[in-house]
């Protein structure tokens, strides 16, 4: 096998990568080819090209079957669904959510002057923790916002709960869980909605993309108007509303996706168990694991570092790979609060998210996906461990090439 077996080999030093090809976090998914050809072609021939067309309305229909939903309405990403839902439930004041996420989160809020006031999560779960979301709430708090991040659900039944009795709105950002489930019903079907990224990066795309899903009939009803300007028929417009339509070029791309949903799932589910093995028993680094009674679509593979025990910290083990043309990611770095505006606004958020502040500066992101063979994942975990393995001694070199 062309890996490396001692730290002189490693492309820091030699200069030569062990893959010519670069190995993306977030390579998309692609379905058949020739059906998506075909609708192409339809599309054309039809000359419908957006505003709720055909694709679009069937895209909602078999989402809403898969997740058990009354109502699915396709959007063109994932932040302006999260945008328009977070009008559409009246939130306003303050709303509380992870820091611990991708910008899109709390900027849906603060781009409608309402205050993402960030909170700490479980460093277990790496998901809200409900009882310091309780902390948080102030007589201005409206809603709380749960991120299922890496598709792993957040403490649902808790933040239900709390969310009922303060009376504020509960709405997830479920951008990474599109076919996962908790407690055996589908992600999509909890609080009062939530939002699904059918971005390239997703597992399942629609290139750019995304949906709201809810069982709440007037939310949907007042959503669906939002999302097209507010017109409610031709010449009347009901509501303030924007253009967050799907086209149907997504939709089609959606629908082959969907036929290629379970092949997906298999794909990152191999990868995953693949990493599971090759990195057992190595110290320092823990892989995160996802659960086997639950769906998952396993499209994050996940490692913490700890630099204590593995004399390599994440960043520099991140060079490594890098050097090696493994293009690993540091999600979610450096944590909302300490991007901008957030930075300013609130300069001492850190105080108060300590588990969020050790777990971004833990956390890194590997390769999966159908780009990626059960081979890359033996030469990147080969990598991996000489790394560690080496820690201490590889720090000392790098250090002193200055
Ligand atoms: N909430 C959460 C929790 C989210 O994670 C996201 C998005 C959202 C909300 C908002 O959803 P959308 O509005 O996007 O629907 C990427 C994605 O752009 C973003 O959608 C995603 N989360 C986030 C986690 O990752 P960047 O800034 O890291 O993207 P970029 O351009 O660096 O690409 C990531 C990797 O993917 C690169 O290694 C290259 C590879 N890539 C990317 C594209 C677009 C490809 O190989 N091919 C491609 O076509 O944000």
């Amino acid at each position: 096998m062309d890996v490396r077996n001692n730290i002189e080999e490693l492309a820091v030093f030699t200069g030569e990568p062990f893959s010519a090809e670069k190995l993306f976090v977030g390579r998309p998914n692609i379905g058949n080819r020739d059906r998506f050809m075909e609708r192409m072609n339809d599309i054309l021939d039809r000359r419908w090209l957006t505003n709720n067309g055909q694709y679009v309305q069937e895209l909602e229909c078999r989402i809403a079957e898969l997740i058990g939903v009354k109502h699915c309405i396709a959007m063109c990403n994932a932040t302006i669904a999260l945008e328009i839902v977070i009008r559409g439930l009246g939130l306003t004041g303050e709303v509380i959510v992870p820091s611990f996420t991708f910008v899109a989160t709390p900027h849906s809020l603060q781009w409608q002057q309402i205050t993402p006031v960030f909170c700490d999560i479980d460093p277990r779960t790496h998901n809200l923790d409900p009882q310091r979301v309780e902390e948080m709430i102030t007589p201005r708090t409206t809603g709380i916002i749960g991120v299922h991040v890496w598709g792993r659900p957040c403490a649902v039944e808790e933040l239900t709960e709390l969310a009922e009795r303060r009376g504020l709105k509960l709405l997830f950002d479920a951008a990474h869980a599109f076919a996962c489930s908790h407690n055996g019903s589908m992600i999509g079907s909890f609080g009062d909605a939530e939002v699904f990224s059918f971005h390239a990066t997703k597992f399942f795309n629609t290139f750019e993309g995304g949906a709201v899903t809810t069982n709440n009939d007037e939310l949907a009803a007042q959503i669906r108007l939002m999302k097209n300007f507010g017109f409610a028929g031709y010449d009347n417009v009901d509501y303030i509303g924007t253009n967050g339509k799907m086209t149907e070029v997504s939709a089609a791309m959606g629908l082959t996706s969907l036929e290629a949903l379970d092949g997906f799932i298999d794909v990152n589910r191999r990868n995953y168990l693949h990493y599971r093995q090759a990195l057992a028993g190595l110290s320092g680094v823990r892989l995160l694991v996802y659960s086997e009674t639950e769906k998952c679509n396993y499209q994050y593979i996940v490692l913490e570092i700890d630099e204590t025990v593995t004399g390599i910290g994440r960043d520099q083990l991140i060079d490594v790979l890098h050097a090696e043309n493994v293009l690993a990611r540091r999600y979610f770095y450096p944590g909302c609060h300490q991007m901008e505006p957030y930075r300013s606004h609130f300069p001492h958020a850190r105080l108060l998210l300590p588990n969020t502040e050790q777990l971004a500066s833990r956390v890194m992101s590997l390769p999966t996906g159908t780009s990626v063979t059960p081979d890359n994942i033996d030469k990147i975990c080969a990598i991996i461990r000489l790394s560690v393995t080496h820690g201490a001694e590889l720090m000392k070199r790098l250090d002193s090439r200055g």
